[in-house]
């Protein structure tokens, strides 16, 4: 642990590894006793190592875990993406569940990324954050676990911060409620944990993942700020956890104080009911601008 200096072997790494995901866990009060959490696994190692860590911390903190895994319909990519995370969940004995993309919405992610005009990286962020809260919603759990780490939450704050989406940034916490009856809360166990410390207790632990392979890789809007905090965390270890602390402590809630939750109030998407910035969601808009141009007509 270089932020500490503090030499660790395999066993108590692990030990401290779990210690600190059940803090993050209860710091911000993220489950309870007999809260059902779903959580998403795409199959690399972050989310393969929140599924290992939250099976170990359910029998203690008494809540129950399930997995599912999204078939995006990446052509040559999403196969294996469903094949390890199955085999995996399979390894831990934990329910998993796959749902096609295409087959739930009419559309796969290769399709929507030829028809409109954003990056695939943020048509893709679109696509997960809704079909796993439309998922979780409809399987009646108390909550969706990510796999977001201590580095994506350091580079989406420092990313608002450059873009001043005080929207945005507000709505960094590690565990949201959507506040519309039903719809369960987002939570990120690993907001508090760094990526270097996830791959080495996926290698401990003897869990198997998919390397990074995306086709559509690198063309996330955040990802020209990944190899400066990489290099921030190297020569300042601790930089990227005051970061993230620091805008949980002091930031966010100077930006409450002012604007409240958030800036623009949620509402309930008039097509398909889930929580909306506006009458008609993002994904709703997405969907039926992508079946419309592939011909395939409707929408929710
Ligand atoms: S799957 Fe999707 Fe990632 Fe591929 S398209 Fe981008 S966001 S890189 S985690
Ligand atoms: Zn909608």
């Amino acid at each position: 642990m270089r932020q500490a200096n503090l030499p660790l072997c395999e066993e108590h790494f692990t030990w401290w590894f779990e210690r600190r995901v059940e803090r993050t866990l209860r710091r911000y009060s993220m489950v309870g006793p007999g809260d059902k959490v779903l959580v998403a696994v795409s199959g690399g190692k972050d989310s393969v190592s929140l599924l290992c860590a939250l099976l170990e911390l359910s029998e203690e903190m008494g809540f129950e875990i399930s997995s599912i895994t999204l078939d995006l319909g990446i052509s040559g990519y999403s196969e294996a993406c469903v094949e390890a995370s199955r085999r995996v969940a399979g390894e831990l004995g934990v329910e998993h569940h796959v749902v096609s993309i295409r087959e739930r919405y009419g559309f796969t992610l290769d399709e929507a990324v030829r028809v409109v005009r954003r990056p695939p990286c943020s048509t893709c962020g679109l696509i997960k954050r809704y079909a796993l809260t439309d998922l979780a919603r409809e399987m009646g759990f108390d909550a969706l676990a990510t796999g977001h780490t201590l580095d994506d939450m350091a580079r989406f704050i420092l990313s608002s911060y450059i873009s001043a989406s005080l929207d945005e940034l507000v709505r960094l916490t590690p565990s949201s409620a959507s506040g519309l009856p039903g719809v369960p809360k987002r939570i990120k166990p690993f907001y508090e944990t760094l990526e270097e410390h996830i791959r080495l207790y996926a290698e401990i632990r003897g869990l198997e993942y998919m390397p990074d392979g995306c086709p559509y890789a690198g063309t996330a809007p955040t990802d020209f700020l990944r190899a400066f905090l990489a290099e921030l965390e190297a020569r300042r270890p601790g930089s990227l956890y005051s970061m993230v602390r620091g805008y949980l402590k002091h930031i966010r809630p100077a930006l409450q104080a002012q604007f409240g939750d958030g800036l623009r109030e949620l509402r309930s998407c008039s097509k398909c009911g889930l929580p909306s910035s506006g009458e008609v969601c993002a994904f709703c808009r997405l969907r039926e601008k992508v079946l419309k141009r592939l011909g395939r007509g409707g929408g929710p």
